[in-house]
Parts: structure tokens; sequence; C-alpha cells
């Protein structure tokens, strides 16, 4: 309809309905079983239905009449338009507006979610259900719903309105009764509100099973895992740039017994460059910013701005962000997870040594292009700040060592050959640092002995992304999210069999399609994504291009596969199809820290290089599989693959509960509700997909007793029995509800989507009917 549909009324109106808005849309029973309903209502105004305006957004108007196939709306401000009917979708009674579960929708299209979101987004509800799932959209401003209040409120259930507490009580609820550990999985594109989120559900556990005093190391190691793995990014000031899990333990008393994090595929990129107007890790500017003087002097701290790594992004600032205070806040959250002050200098050391690295240069040596580093300020800090010697370091980033006929020789190194391996030392320095972090906190949050095996973890993980260029990141991000998907549909199916064979309903298994499809492109051997990627790593004249057109050869024949022309190709993942450029995939993808680099860590005689370089060594050596080159190491995808596998694994012990963040738009700002956008979320994060799973099935139930107490007043022929359940089937039977529509369970009627609808608008008009009729009496007697 769209386009077209306000310029003339009497316009032929396309049906073709929008390709976007397939998933839900079309009305479950046929359009023809409202539809009848409507032509007898219609004169009565009482038939609401959405239809799209010129800009796509959906308008909700009233039927007006209809003759046929084209159908008279009244628009909000006086607007009235004619549309042909199949392009209207129905619009629920208005009982239902502002329902604090998507599920208790009559129609579940599309237009009736957003609007019912948008209901209570406009009301500072940002939690609603839809189903199992909660969603959560960021309200980008304070919002009176936490606090030792609002826990109380949830903690006594004299509230259900839905929150992250009332999830999170579900889930301590339900380890101590059922004895299983739980998860929380929390899912969103960047901004949408994961990791404060997660914080809300820690703030609760920590509520509720704190008293050893472990909870506040707990909570300290927040600030901590954001100064190092946080950075401003177009989409978000204080962007996660890793997954976490962090486990929390109980004791058989329901106290917390200790923690464990588990980080994710930190983006070391950030390390040595950015896009205008992002920022690197904020810990390098809360260093700069807040080191008091004698460290300064020590570790020859310089401004912000006079670093290469942090220079070229020109930003430096956050709008009401204050990193001198934040350092003192992070010193503060070192302190509470026991890591020494003589520590963290060498981690702040570690800092200024990444820091100074970016500022080292090279000088020319020859006509073959070939360079030195230039013995300087940088040189002489970095090697001081590691304790190693000036020559050392200089040859490590000049040179490098090769065997040739089982004949060692020494390569120099051209000005990009040199730049991409100090590079590549300041980013491996960087996440060893990070990794070494998450160790110390995790050995001062460690589990204490009353241990229980019990847990609730918190998964805080990179939603779903689709960027104009997409490479490594996002398909190593999507990945994950594909598997994570899996995870989520496969539960939430079975929960669905679970409650029909509960209430004895006889079930066919119902036909649902998953993504094990592009979850075989990705993982098949040896002819998956991930296996020609490895494979074609090892070669070391392989380009980006000679892989691509490997994947083009191989993998034509997926139907979640599609070339596309040079360096890119496409994926079909469960949120759309996106296409990724193999540009970098293949380094990205080795990962490879030359021997020379190891070497010059192991040499130094500061503590924490050494620690890095025997890490570096011990994961070298552990590899599985192995790439050609100096430094035979584990793939950085097989890596992230393992991880993934083990995450998926531990969560599957679990018994889950999803969040959902949605982001209401791009400006990051309070009470924009953009419409499109928040569309694509939804679908993107499967809760539409919900609605379409619990389509095929019977989503509207209801008990017995309070469907006969809704409905049983409109029964025109007395019964004898006042069994709820006889009078249920009494009022389906007058009502011509067809069986196929619904089915009578041992303690709930389970209907098809919108059949209650129906039902509902009888009622309201009887009711109507009523009060007129009582108000006419009323005026008789006056
Ligand atoms: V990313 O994928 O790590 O880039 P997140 O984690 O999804 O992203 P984050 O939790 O960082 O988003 O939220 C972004 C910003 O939204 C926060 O810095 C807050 O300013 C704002 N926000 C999010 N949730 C809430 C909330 N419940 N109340 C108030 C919120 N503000
Ligand atoms: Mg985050």
């Amino acid at each position: 309809v769209s386009g077209n549909f306000f310029k003339d009324e009497d316009d032929p109106v396309s049906s073709e309905s929008d390709a976007s808005s397939q998933l839900l849309n079309a009305p479950s029973s046929g359009v023809d079983s409202w539809w009848s309903e409507t032509s007898i209502n219609a004169e009565k105004k009482e038939i609401k239905a959405w239809c799209t305006d010129q800009n796509g957004e959906w308008v909700l108007g009233k039927i007006v009449s209809n003759t046929g196939e084209d159908v008279i709306l009244s628009l909000p401000k006086g607007k009235v338009v004619k549309v042909h009917r199949d392009t209207l979708l129905r619009a629920n009674p208005d009982i239902l507006n502002g329902v604090d579960d998507l599920m208790q929708l009559s129609y579940l299209n599309e237009p009736s979610v957003l609007y019912n979101l948008q209901y209570r987004y406009s009301q500072n509800f940002i939690y609603t259900k839809s189903g199992p799932v909660l969603i959560a959209i960021n309200p980008y401003k304070k919002v009176n719903l936490y606090g030792s209040e609002y826990i109380k409120a949830y903690r006594k259930r004299s509230t259900n309105n839905p929150h992250v507490y009332a999830l999170t009580d579900t889930a301590m609820r339900e380890m101590i009764r059922d004895e299983i550990s739980q998860s929380i999985i929390i899912s969103g594109e960047s901004g949408s509100g994961k990791t404060e989120t997660a914080k809300v559900a820690m703030q609760y556990l920590v509520a509720l099973g704190g008293g050893s005093g472990i909870e506040y190391e707990i909570l300290q190691s927040n600030p901590i895992l954001e100064a190092f793995g946080n950075a401003k990014t177009s989409r978000n000031d204080n962007s996660s740039r890793f997954g976490k899990l962090i486990e929390i333990h109980f004791s058989a008393t329901g106290r917390i017994s200790g923690a464990r994090i588990q980080t994710f595929l930190l983006e070391k990129s950030r390390v040595v460059q950015c896009s205008d107007g992002e920022r690197s890790y904020h810990v390098f500017y809360q260093l700069c910013a807040g080191a008091p003087f004698s460290l300064r002097e020590k570790l020859n701290l310089k401004n912000v701005d006079e670093y290469e790594y942090l220079k070229q992004s020109k930003c430096f600032q956050i709008s009401g962000v204050n990193d001198g205070e934040s350092f003192q806040e992070v010193m503060k959250a070192l302190d509470a997870v026991h890591i020494s002050r003589e520590d963290q200098e060498k981690v702040f050391a570690m800092l200024s040594t990444v820091l100074w690295m970016g500022n080292i240069s090279f000088t020319s040596i020859d006509n073959e292009d070939h360079v030195e580093a230039t013995i300087d300020e940088g040189v002489h800090t970095v090697a001081r700040l590691m304790g190693c010697n000036i020559e050392v370091l200089k040859l490590a980033l000049s040179t490098r060592k090769m065997e040739v006929r089982k004949e060692q020789i020494v390569k120099k190194l051209t000005l990009s050959q040199a730049i991409d391996t100090r590079d590549a030392l300041a980013k491996s320095i960087y996440v060893s640092l990070f990794e070494w972090l998450v160790e110390q906190i995790n050995k001062s949050l460690t589990v204490g002995k009353k241990r229980t095996g019990r847990y609730i973890s918190i998964l805080d993980i990179y939603g779903f992304e689709y960027f104009q260029k997409n490479t490594f990141e996002q398909f190593c991000i999507n990945y994950a999210n594909e598997r994570l998907q899996q995870h989520f549909n496969r539960h939430l199916f079975k929960l669905e069999q679970e409650e029909y064979i509960q209430d004895g309903i006889a079930w066919e298994k119902m036909d649902f399609d998953d993504n094990q499809d592009c979850l075989n492109l990705f993982e098949k051997k040896p002819l998956g994504l991930l296996s020609l990627l490895d494979e074609e790593s090892t070669f070391p004249n392989a380009t980006d291009l000679s892989f691509a057109s490997k994947l083009k050869k191989h993998l034509c024949s997926n139907p979640c596969f599609k070339g596309e022309r040079e360096r890119n190709f496409i994926v079909s993942h469960y949120a759309g199809e996106v296409m990724y450029d193999t540009f970098g995939f293949l380094e990205k993808n080795r990962d490879v820290l030359s021997m020379d680099s190891i070497h010059l860590l192991s040499s130094c005689s500061s503590e924490l290089p050494q620690a890095f370089a025997a890490k570096l060594i011990s994961q070298s050596e552990n590899s599985i599989s192995s790439l050609a080159g100096d430094s035979q190491k584990m793939s950085a995808t097989s890596k992230f693959k393992d991880q993934l596998f083990q995450l998926i694994q531990r969560l599957e012990s679990t018994t889950p509960h999803f969040i959902r963040c949605i982001k209401p738009n791009k400006l990051q700002l309070p009470d924009i509700y953009e419409q499109a956008f928040i569309l694509q979320q939804l679908k993107c994060c499967g809760v539409l997909e919900v609605g379409r799973i619990s389509r095929s099935g019977y989503p509207t139930r209801m008990h017995h007793q309070k469907f006969a107490k809704r409905y049983g007043f409109l029964l025109l022929e007395s019964i004898a029995s006042q069994d709820p359940l006889t009078v249920s089937v009494a009022i389906l039977r007058q009502f011509n509800i067809h069986p196929e529509m619904y089915h009578v369970g041992y303690t709930k009627l389970f209907f098809r989507m919108g059949q209650i609808g129906a039902l509902e608008d009888t009622r309201n008009r009887t009711l109507h009917g009523i009060l007129r009729l009582q108000s006419v009496f009323r005026g008789h007697r006056a």
C-alpha cells in the first residue's frame, strides 16, 4: 500500500504486501474470518485496523464501511482513505492496549506488537514480556524502576510488572526448587542496554544472596572490565568490545559463594586504530587524566593528544564523562579484587608501553625500502617499561628470523611490515593484559569451600551486527549469534511442547524450521566457511581474493550462501542476509605474533611481559590446528569456535531465561521511538520468531474458570451445570468456534491466534448494549 495510498481515494490500491513484513502479518485464520464479522459491525465503527502511510509507518484506522474488496478507513486527524482489504491488518481490541505480555494480544502482527511496546514505553514501562522472553527497551534516561524498594517488591511478588528483577527472581527460585543452574541470556544490538541490564540482574542477585562480603568484589569487577574492555563507538559511548559470561555461585543456604568470569573475543584492532569520532579503550584516557604525579613520572605519561594510537580518531573526550574520576574508581575496584598496588603499577606500565609503542617510528636504511626502529623517546620508554634491551627491541621490530632450507636467515622488514610487527606486538600485549586481569579477578572471586555447584550465569554478548561494510569481526559475532539463536529456538520450542503435553493435549510434532542449514554452512568439514578459512590461512601466498573465490567454488550449493562480486560473499542468517567483505580475513584469522616478538617478551625482566610470553608459548604448544608460518598457533576462528562450543555446552546444562534488549533510536536519546528501526531489531533477536512458533500452535491460553467467568454471561441458553469446563464448551459451541481453532486441556483452553479477539469483541458489544439499556431505564425512571 505504501507510497500512493494517501494520494487519491479512487486510486486502485495494490495488494502487494511489504516483503519485510511477511513474518507475522498473514492473519492466522485467513482474512475472511474476521472480515465477514467486519461487514456486520462496520457501521458501528468498532473495528480497527492497521494500514501503512506514505512513509511505510503503520497507522491505526477505524473501518467506516466496506464494499467488496475496498474498505473506507477513517484515520487520525480526520483523514479518510480507501484501501484494498488485503492490505489491512487487524488491530487488537482496546482492552488489550499496553498488555504486559505480547502473547495476550489476539493479533500478534507487526503493527500490533510495535504499538503495544510503544504504548508502554511512552509511560516508562520499558519492560514487556513476549511469552517466556523479556523485552527491554533502552530508556536512555533515568527511570524510577530500580533500587531496594523495587527489589523488595519483586522479592515479595507484590508486583508482577515485567522486570529484570522479576526474571532474575524466577531464575533464583527455579535454581533452588529444581536444583538446576540457571542462565540469563541477554542479547541485542550495540547500545541497546545489555551491559546495563546485566548489571541490574547482578544487583538483584547480590541483594538476595549477599552477606558473605564477596558480593562487593563481584560488583567491582564491572568498572575494571568496562575500563579495559569498553570504548566509545559511533553507536554507544560505553560499548563493550568483548563478550562476557559471569557465573555467580550459591551456597546451600542461598548465599553467594563466589563467581567466575569468562570473556570472549576482545576487539584487538581498536588498540592500534579506530575510526573518526570513536575512542580506544577507556582505560588509556583514564590513566592519562587521572594518574598521580609520581606515577606520571615513572611511566613517562603524556597527554592523550601526544600518543599516535589515540590521536588518529580525533576524539579524546566523552560528554558527561570525567576520565580522571573514573581512574580513581578503577583503582578502587582493583583494590577490591585484591590486585596489589604494586601489581596495579605493573598493569599501568603495560598500558604506557602500548601507548609509547604507537609512537615508535622507523627510519629508512637502504634503498630497498628496508627500515629500522628510530632510537628515540618511544623506544627508550618501551624498553625501560618492559625491561628489555634496546637493541633486542630494535631488532624485533625491524627484522624477522626465518628458516629457509633448514638455515636460519634474518630478513629486514619494509616500513609497512615493520609497522604491522609493531602493531601486532602492541595488540598482543593489550589482549594478554586483559586476559591476565580477568584471571586475577577470578582468583579473587574464586568459589569458596561451601560450593553447591549451583550458579546463575549472566551472558552479555554482542548481538547480531549488520553494517554497510561487514568484516571478520561481524563474521565471528554473527556466527556466535547463529549458535545462540539455535539454543533459543530449541529451548522455546521444547517449552511449548511441554506445556501441551502437561495439559494432556494430543500434540503432533510441529514442523519447525531451524537455522541448521546456516550453521552447517559455517561448521561443515572440510567444506564449510570456517574450515575453508583455516585452510586458506595456511597458504602463505593466499589472498583475501583467493579465499573469496575458494568459497564461491565450494559453497554455492548451500542455500544460505551466495557468491558476490570480487572479495564479497553473502550469508543468509536467521536475522537476514549479510554481505561480508573478505578483506583482512586471512590476516585476522592467522592472528600470528612472530616468534621474534614472543622471544622479545620472554627476554624482558619485567614480570608481566614474561607472563604473557609464557602464556603465548603454551597456547601455541596446545594448538590443535596447525597453521604454517613461524609461530604455530590456533587460528582466531578455531579458538573462538572452541570457546563458543564450550559456552553452549555450559548453557545447555542450565535453565535459560532470555532478555532481548531493544535500542529505540540511533541518536541515543530518550523518548524517541523509531518504528522501522525497532521492527528490524525485533526480527533480528527472534522475538517475532517466537510469535511465529507460537502461532503454529495455540498461543492464547485461559484457565477454564477464567474463561467461563468472562464469557459465561453471553450464553443464550441456560445450562444445567455450573462446572467451568461445561460452561466453556457451551460457549465455544454457541460461537461456532471451529474445533480446529482450539483445544481443551485439563486445566486450560488453548486457542489459535486471534480467536479470543472475536469473542472479546462480542463481549464488549454486549456490555455496551447492557450499559445503554441501563441508561435508558434510568432515563425512564427519572
Ligand atoms: V554494546 O553492544 O556493549 O555497544 P550495550 O551493552 O547493549 O551496548 P549499554 O548497556 O552500554 O548497551 O547501554 C548503552 C547506554 O544506554 C548506557 O550507557 C545508558 O546510558 C543507557 N541505558 C541502557 N540501559 C539503561 C537503563 N535501564 N536505564 C537508563 C540505560 N539508561
Ligand atoms: Mg555492552
